[in-house]
């Protein structure tokens, strides 16, 4: 099943769809300029050679803030960050921030990248999916900007749909295989997709010879929570304190 996402949502209504099924898109957020704002700022990272280049992966920078000061407007996005207020009925942070970068050359052996979510700590992970002490809502999610989307081309996200709450077993116990009630997120051009770090999910690599595909993104803690998480980073430095200069809105974020 895929599902092209177009509709524009309110922010209560893109909050109740992470509460409902996990994830939310929101399409064609960022407009061309914007986007090419971020691509080449990725792009220069790369060229400086501070991406780690993994040939089945493509090219993974993190932590990203801390690397690049022309970004930091797109995690302090207003729409992002009312959303996932709404969903947390709090105020958020932003504690990792992230890139892949896919193309032509890197050699895609595999069909996707396979399931896995992205889940808390070790006693949060052993904690049943429906248990009370878990609260009313999710309290930690990650962001994605799909800079030129997702299509068949340059591989969707796999998304496994559940309400937040739900308690969900792997459907299946091959990471690299297709798992019943999948859904591939197809996105136009700068998009977002919010998700919960309990979701499962994977990516479909990019067919040979599709063009470069770019992902930044990060994940947003609700302020009240300060548990941490083996991926959150320390943002300080030089880029960051540009980065807020530039977008005060950063600064109360990475607070
Ligand atoms: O490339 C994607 O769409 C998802 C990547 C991902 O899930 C990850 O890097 O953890
Ligand atoms: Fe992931």
């Amino acid at each position: 099943m895929s599902q092209p996402a177009t509709a524009r949502l309110s922010i209560v209504e893109a909050a109740a769809q992470v509460l409902e099924r996990g994830f939310v898109a929101l399409p064609a957020v960022l407009d061309a300029t914007e986007r090419r704002v971020a691509t080449s700022a990725l792009d220069e990272v790369i060229a400086r050679g501070e991406a780690n280049e993994i040939p089945t992966f493509g090219y993974a920078i993190h932590p990203l803030l801390t690397r690049q000061r022309k970004i930091g407007s797109f995690y302090a996005h207003p729409l992002i960050t009312a959303v996932c207020a709404a969903v947390f009925a709090d105020e958020v942070r932003v504690t990792h921030s992230g890139a892949r970068v896919t193309d032509r050359g890197h050699i895609l052996d595999s069909s996707r990248i396979g399931w896995h979510n992205h889940a808390y700590t070790a006693d949060l992970k052993s904690m049943p999916l429906d248990d009370p002490r878990r609260g009313q809502r999710p309290r930690r999610l990650l962001f994605g900007w799909y800079l030129d989307g997702t299509d068949g081309g340059n591989g969707a996200l796999v998304v496994l749909p559940r309400r937040f709450d739900d308690r969900l077993a792997p459907a299946g116990p091959d990471c690299n295989s297709a798992w019943p009630g999948e859904v591939d997120v197809l996105l136009p051009p700068g998009s977002a997709v919010i998700f919960t770090t309990d979701l499962w999910h994977a990516a479909k690599q990019p067919i040979i010879g599709a063009p470069r595909r770019y992902l930044m993104g990060a994940h947003v803690q609700a302020r009240s929570d300060t548990t941490p998480h083996p991926e959150d980073h320390v943002h300080a430095g030089p880029e960051v304190d540009a980065a807020i200069a530039e977008t005060p809105a950063l600064g109360a974020l990475l607070a």
